[in-house]
């Protein structure tokens, strides 16, 4: 056994998004690709030294090419210097089991490897991110060292060790580093029993409480299946789709409307069971549906706000709550209401480690199906669904019932997303610099379902619509506001720019424009669009139908089937 240099050359893009870098499996596979990104990346956290004695925690979503890629960054991490490396079985860790794992064995970090909810295959997505002592993402100044040092790196080291035999639990030696393959589930149990009333949580399956648990083929399997059906008692066969597979089985792991068909048809049925739930490619987003009815995430965040002191994990009361800015105003609702902070981030989880660490926020959501708590400093799927089992055993509501009264008590913040995706880069940067052009000129802009026009001056009392009578329901038809959100972060004064386009109308109506940071092809345009319905009798208006007004804003404001060529979304959740 020696410890290698190998010369390479930078390669261009190595720049993470939303949540980590996210390529091809092919631009992965590529002689140095890898091997590049993780030399940067132990080069930036430290320097010129070696990691002695430091622990590094390393595990995937057992997406295709995760095997090979943990075999990799094991003989990287010996030529390092690190003192230790604990790897999930299988190279298998859930991107909130890592967390838990730095964080209870007090470890320097993380690499994730996961393209989380991006499909996966030979043709499929990849991708690796870095978590750091306190369990969270990597923030903009270390992903941004990062990517500056890809740019200049000439060399990278590696061990000549053979292969890790990872499927045994046990230690082994390479480079004076010690390998020690530990159970994946282990410790993220161990942090779920601390929160939650698992007697409580118990008696409820043993009612008969019927739970399906969709784990779409990919690492949330083997959590649930533990838990759920192993500590919980639940009934063989509650989780579904439990075994994670390289390819997750062709699909999408990705728990929304448009792809847990499956699992909205069974709970649409005549015998649907009492509670739906889906985790994503590496478990840290969750769906949850009732007996025929489907929880929008926003609301979600709400309902565990609004009753997380029935929790143990949380009786104590909630610190405050965050959410990102694209994620619906329910959450602030029920913050007020309780007379907590709530805090509104960019997307991405990275930006509520600051809040979670220095305490001022407790739980953190996100509308692309994302809850957590400052128990872990990711996103979790499954803390989310136990949270949700346990509101139900110890409120005997249902979770319909939890959402409805919500919606009474606050009123409902209906909310939609589209994404726009496949567009060619350019024209998706058009759309985004033109919409940004009109952001000085919207304020006072009025809208009749066709066209924009400049508002009349307000004059006192006049309704500022014109003179032409609503349609019955319509939105709110001024404009009252726009800008690109921009975020100081609270903690540390670092500031984010350039985070998406808001665009809100006199009756708190709102759109907002992004373009994603996680696809590896073209560009996503995504569309969130909310309004708030305190009218209880409108309450069951569908979604779509009732942001269909701000819809037609929105394709109006960006001229969105002129700059990308398409007459409607690819995906609505
Ligand atoms: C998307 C979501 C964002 C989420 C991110 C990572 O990012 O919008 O809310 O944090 O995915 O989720 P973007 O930039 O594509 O909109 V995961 O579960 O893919 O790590
Ligand atoms: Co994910």
């Amino acid at each position: 056994m020696s410890i290698q240099t190998v010369a390479t050359t930078p390669f261009a893009g190595q720049l993470p998004g939303t949540s980590g870098l996210r390529k091809k499996v092919t631009v992965f596979q590529q002689p140095h690709y890898l091997e590049n990104f993780v030399q940067a990346l132990f080069d930036v956290l430290h320097g010129d030294a070696p990691a002695a004695g430091q622990t590094l925690v390393l595990g995937g979503d057992g997406r295709f090419h995760n095997r090979a890629a943990v075999q990799t960054i094991l003989k990287m991490a010996a030529a390092r210097g690190y003192g230790r490396v604990l790897v999930g079985q299988g190279g298998i860790l859930s991107t909130p089991a890592t967390s838990a794992v730095i964080r209870r064995r007090g470890a320097s970090g993380g690499i994730i490897l996961s393209a989380s909810h991006n499909p996966g295959g030979p043709d499929g997505d990849f991708g690796i991110k870095y978590n750091a002592t306190n369990g969270g993402p990597a923030p903009e100044k270390l992903t941004q060292a990062i990517y500056e040092r890809t740019q200049t790196l000439g060399q990278y080291r590696l061990s000549d060790a053979p292969d890790i035999p990872l499927d045994a639990l046990g230690t082994h030696m390479m480079e004076g580093m010690a390998i020690e393959v530990i159970d994946p589930v282990a410790d993220y149990a161990a942090v779920q029993r601390e929160l939650f009333d698992f007697g409580a949580i118990r008696r409820l399956f043993a009612s008969g409480f019927r739970l399906r648990y969709d784990a779409m083929w990919a690492v949330g399997g083997p959590y649930a299946k533990a838990i759920i059906e192993g500590e919980l008692g639940a009934p063989a066969g509650t989780v579904v789709n439990a075994e994670p597979k390289e390819d997750f089985g062709g699909l999408h792991p990705d728990p929304n409307p448009a792809y847990a068909d499956d699992l909205i048809a069974h709970l649409m049925a005549p015998d649907a069971p009492d509670m739906g739930a889906a985790s994503d490619g590496d478990a840290d987003r969750n769906m949850i549906l009732g007996r025929g009815f489907i929880v929008s995430p926003s609301d979600s965040l709400a309902v565990l706000t609004a009753y997380a002191t029935k929790v143990p994990g949380y009786a104590s009361g909630l610190a405050g709550v965050a959410r990102s800015m694209p994620t619906s105003t329910a959450a602030d609702r029920v913050a007020k209401a309780l007379g907590i902070a709530c805090y509104e981030t960019p997307t991405g989880w990275k930006f509520f480690g600051n809040l979670l660490d220095a305490g001022k926020a407790t739980l953190c959501g996100e509308e692309s199906y994302g809850t957590g708590s400052n128990h872990v400093r990711e996103k979790d799927g499954l803390w989310a669904v136990l949270f949700w089992l346990n509101l139900v055993a110890t409120t005997g509501q249902s979770v319909e019932q939890l959402v409805r009264g919500l919606w009474t008590e606050h009123g409902r913040c209906v909310y939609s997303r589209h994404d726009y995706d496949g567009i060619p880069t350019e024209q998706a940067n058009a759309l985004m610099a033109e919409l940004r052009a009109q952001l000085p000129t919207l304020a006072g802009q009025t809208f009749d379902g066709h066209r924009l026009s400049p508002g009349r001056p307000k004059t006192d009392g006049a309704p500022s619509g014109g003179s032409e009578p609503r349609e019955a329901g319509s939105v709110g038809v001024t404009i009252s506001w726009a800008d690109d959100f921009a975020y100081t972060d609270p903690v540390d004064g670092s500031v984010s720019q350039k985070q998406g386009v808001r665009v809100v109308l006199e009756d708190s109506s709102r759109v907002v424009f992004r373009l994603s940071g996680t696809g590896t092809e073209g560009a996503t345009l995504r569309v969130y669009l909310e309004r708030h319905e305190p009218d209880a009798s409108r309450h069951d208006v569908p979604a779509q139908e009732a942001l269909a007004p701000l819809v037609a804003l929105a394709r109006t404001l960006a001229r969105i089937e002129h700059h990308t060529g398409m007459a409607q979304p690819t995906v609505m959740t």
